[in-house]
């Protein structure tokens, strides 16, 4: 079956791997992202299966606009997946900027709650959809210098079992995938805003790729109508979560 899919960041990493797997799987994408050129590389990548959109999630009047906004074909959306989304640095919370602070929330927490309550309405009153969300290992494990970042993914996931629970009973699935260490995506270089820097995180790490990712998205979303799969958390084989931590010094009196 042919499915109308709306991914946000189809620009890069995961969302473009995404993209090219639905639409090779027959399925209709509608990639969206604020790089024009990046969507129109994709568009002309795919053809006809692809509707290239530029929308920066966190302009709240086009996000509400959808999905009118979109041509008429495209407007009875099966499959959203929220997932563009950013970490910015990794300093600790006392010398973060606020203004990251900020952004990411915006992105990161606005950007999925307005596309969730943007097209819900439709798949709710259709008796049909998914909702698919990309949280994080780092909205269940804190780490050093993952503060806000954390804490975003952490709102994704309850906002995701929160959805769960309005939407049983309706035909409306809902999955939180949260993986660990991804390489091959402009993750860390829009992180530490240096290449380098971004290079040595995955450094002999073998770490996930974003097909990897892609092929998730495709399983849940090929499951019967029947399965819902509420989350799935993914980690290279390199990867665990941190040890607790004990600092020892001398108590000051
Ligand atoms: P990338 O940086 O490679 O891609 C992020 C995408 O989000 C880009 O397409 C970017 O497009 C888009 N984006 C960012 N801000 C906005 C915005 N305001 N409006 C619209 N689009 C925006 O990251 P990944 O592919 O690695 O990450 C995708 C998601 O997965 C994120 O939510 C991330 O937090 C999460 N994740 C990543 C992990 C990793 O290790 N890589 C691990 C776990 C979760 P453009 O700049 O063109 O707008
Ligand atoms: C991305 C994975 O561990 O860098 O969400 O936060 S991590």
């Amino acid at each position: 079956m042919s499915l109308t899919v709306f991914i946000t960041g189809a620009t890069a990493g995961f969302g473009e791997a995404m993209a090219r797997r639905m639409v090779a799987d027959g399925h209709r994408v509608i990639a969206t992202g604020r790089r024009q050129e990046r969507l129109d590389a994709l568009a002309a990548a795919l053809g006809d299966a692809l509707l290239p959109v530029r929308l920066d999630v966190t302009d709240t009047h086009a996000v509400s606009a959808l999905p009118e906004s979109l041509p008429e074909p495209w407007r009875e959306i099966d499959v959203l997946v929220a997932n563009a989304g950013l970490a910015l640095g990794l300093t600790p919370a006392w010398q973060a900027d606020p203004s990251d602070w900020e952004r990411m929330i915006a992105t990161n927490i606005g950007g999925v709650t307005g596309l969730v309550r943007a097209l819900l309405p439709g798949m709710v009153a259709r008796d049909g959809g998914h909702v698919i969300t990309l949280g994080s290992i780092a909205g269940h494990y804190p780490y050093p210098g993952g503060h806000v970042y954390g804490a975003t993914k952490a709102f994704v996931a309850q906002f995701v079992r929160n959805l769960k629970a309005d939407l049983v009973g309706t035909g409306v699935r809902v999955t939180n995938i949260e993986p660990g260490l991804v390489g091959g995506s402009e993750f860390s270089n829009v992180r530490f805003g240096d290449d380098e820097k971004a290079a040595a995180v995955y450094r002999n790490a073998d770490p996930l790729l974003p097909e990897d990712i892609a092929e998730a998205v495709a399983w849940v979303v090929g499951l019967p109508r029947r399965v819902n799969i509420n989350s799935i958390e993914m980690m290279p084989t390199t990867q665990a979560p941190s040890a607790l931590t004990i600092k020892r010094r001398e108590a000051k009196s």
